[in-house]
C-alpha cells in the first residue's frame, strides 16, 4: 500500500463519505485538501490537518448564477455586508482578460502638464487608502414574472468589498490636471475596450484606482491588476483592467453613454450621464425559497444609496398598509450596503412583507408603479423599486409580483 493510502486511512478513518484528495505540497508532504463531509465520531479521528489555502464547509454551497454576460450574487445565502470575493457578481463585455502585472501600465494624458505611464508598482507606491462600498450594474433589475425566483434573481447584480488602491485625485495632482479640464476618459484594456466619460469632480472627489479586494489582490474577474472605482455610480463607469485615462473638456460620446446606459424619462426624453445608483433594499430572508413557521422571525436584508449613508429603512408586514423602522447593523458605511433587521412574530396568516430604503438625503425608495408612473417601461436600467415577498397560509414565501404593463 502506498504511502498515500495509509496517511488517507489513518486521517479518515472514520468519515462517511471523503472527498478529500491528497496532494504533493512544496515542503514535499503529503496535505490534505478539502473536508469530509461529515464524521460519524469526530471526536474519534484527527480531522484534515492545516493546508494552503482554506474551503467552505463542504455543507455549504453558496453559488453565482453565470449567464454568457453576468453572474449574480447570492444575496439570500450571505450575512452580512461584505461579498465573499468569490461571489462577487460579474459582468463582463467580452470576458476577463489575462494581464502580467509585470508588464501593466495605466496611461494618464490628455489636459494634463506631465503625461505618465504608471506601473502596477508605481500605484503601490503612492500613499494607500481602503474603503467599503457596494458596486452595482444599472440593469441589475429582474421583471416580476414568477414567483419562484430569489434575491439573486432579483437583484444579485450588486456585491460589496473593502477597497484598496490610491486615490485618483493623488494622481490626478502627479500628473498635473489642468483647471479647465471638466472630464476625463476611462478606458479598460479587455477585448471590449470598455470606455466612458467621467466628469473630472468625481475623480477629485472620492473616486480611486484599486488594485486590491477584500485584503488580497484584486480578483481577475474584479479588474485584475488595477480598475476605476467609482463609489455609488453605476457599475459601468468603474472601468476594470483600466489602462487609459484620458483628461479632457467635454465627453467622449462613447458606445456605453449613448447608445447604451441611457434611460426614457417623461416626456420622450432620454437621460443620459444617469451616473448616481438611487436608494434601494432587498429583504433577503425570509425570502423565497425560505419556508416559514408561525412565531417569531428576524426579517433580515440588505440596504444601499449611491448618494450616501443609509438613514433608515422601513419595513412593512401587512402588504404596504403600515411600516416600522428596522435596525441597521452598525458601521452603517457612505455608498455602502448596510444590513438590516426587524423582528416580527408572523400569526400564520397570508400577508405580504416588504422594505423601503431612506438615504440620508431624504430620497425615498419607490415603489414600481411610482417608477413606471415617471419613466414608463423604460429600458431596464436604474429600476430599484421596493420588493414584497408574500407568506402563504403554509409559510411558503415567494416573490409577489406586481403589474408589468
Ligand atoms: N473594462 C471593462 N470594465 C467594465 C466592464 C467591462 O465589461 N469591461 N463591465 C462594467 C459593468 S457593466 C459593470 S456592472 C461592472 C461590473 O463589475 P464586476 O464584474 O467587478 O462586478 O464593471 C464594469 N467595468
Ligand atoms: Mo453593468
Amino acid at each position: 500500500m502506498s504511502q498515500k493510502m495509509t496517511r488517507r486511512r489513518l486521517l479518515l478513518g472514520g468519515a462517511a463519505t471523503a472527498a478529500v484528495v491528497l496532494v504533493e505540497s512544496s515542503f514535499g508532504k503529503m496535505v490534505q485538501t478539502g473536508i469530509p463531509e461529515a464524521a460519524v465520531d469526530p471526536t474519534k479521528q484527527v480531522g484534515p490537518l492545516p493546508g494552503v489555502l482554506g474551503t467552505r464547509s463542504p455543507f455549504e454551497h453558496p453559488q453565482r448564477k453565470p449567464s454568457l454576460t453576468s453572474s449574480q450574487t447570492p444575496l439570500q445565502d450571505l450575512y452580512g455586508m461584505i461579498t465573499p470575493s468569490d461571489l462577487h457578481f460579474e459582468r463582463h463585455h467580452a470576458g476577463v482578460p489575462a494581464i502580467d502585472p509585470n508588464s501593466y501600465e495605466l496611461m494618464i494624458h490628455g489636459m494634463v502638464d506631465k503625461p505618465t505611464v504608471f506601473s502596477l508598482a508605481d500605484l503601490k507606491r503612492f500613499p494607500s487608502v481602503s474603503r467599503i462600498c457596494f458596486i452595482e450594474c444599472s440593469g441589475n433589475f429582474r421583471k416580476p414574472d414568477k414567483e419562484n425566483i430569489t434575491p439573486q434573481d432579483i437583484c444579485g447584480l450588486t456585491s460589496q468589498s473593502e477597497w484598496t488602491g490610491v486615490m485618483l485625485s493623488t494622481l490626478f495632482r502627479e500628473v498635473g490636471v489642468h483647471p479647465k479640464a471638466s472630464w476625463f476618459l476611462a478606458e479598460g484594456s479587455d477585448a471590449a475596450v470598455m470606455t466612458r466619460s467621467i466628469p473630472v469632480s468625481k475623480g477629485w472627489e472620492d473616486a480611486m484606482i484599486v488594485y486590491a479586494q477584500n485584503g488580497e489582490a484584486i480578483r481577475p474577474q474584479q479588474g485584475y491588476p488595477a480598475r476605476l472605482l467609482l463609489p455609488g455610480w453605476e457599475g459601468n463607469t468603474s472601468v476594470k483592467w483600466i489602462r487609459r485615462i484620458e483628461l479632457s473638456d467635454g465627453p467622449f460620446m462613447t458606445r456605453e453613454e449613448t447608445s447604451k446606459y441611457t434611460e426614457p424619462v417623461k416626456d420622450g426624453k432620454i437621460r443620459q450621464f444617469s451616473f448616481t445608483m438611487d436608494a434601494r433594499s432587498i429583504i433577503t430572508y425570509p425570502a423565497y425559497p425560505a419556508q416559514l413557521q408561525k412565531g417569531w422571525v428576524e426579517i433580515r436584508g440588505l440596504a444601499w444609496s449611491g448618494r450616501g449613508k443609509i438613514r433608515q429603512v422601513e419595513i412593512s408586514t401587512d402588504a404596504g398598509k403600515t411600516w416600522n423602522a428596522a435596525r441597521l447593523q452598525e458601521p452603517v458605511l457612505d455608498k455602502a450596503h448596510t444590513y438590516f433587521r426587524y423582528l416580527w412574530q408572523w400569526d400564520g396568516d397570508t400577508t405580504a412583507i416588504m422594505s423601503r430604503a431612506i438615504d440620508e438625503t431624504g430620497y425615498v425608495q419607490p415603489s414600481l408603479e411610482e417608477l413606471i408612473a415617471a419613466r414608463g417601461i423604460g429600458t431596464g436600467y436604474h429600476l430599484n423599486p421596493v420588493t414584497a415577498w408574500l407568506i402563504r397560509r403554509d409559510g411558503q414565501v415567494v416573490y409577489s409580483p406586481e403589474k408589468w404593463k
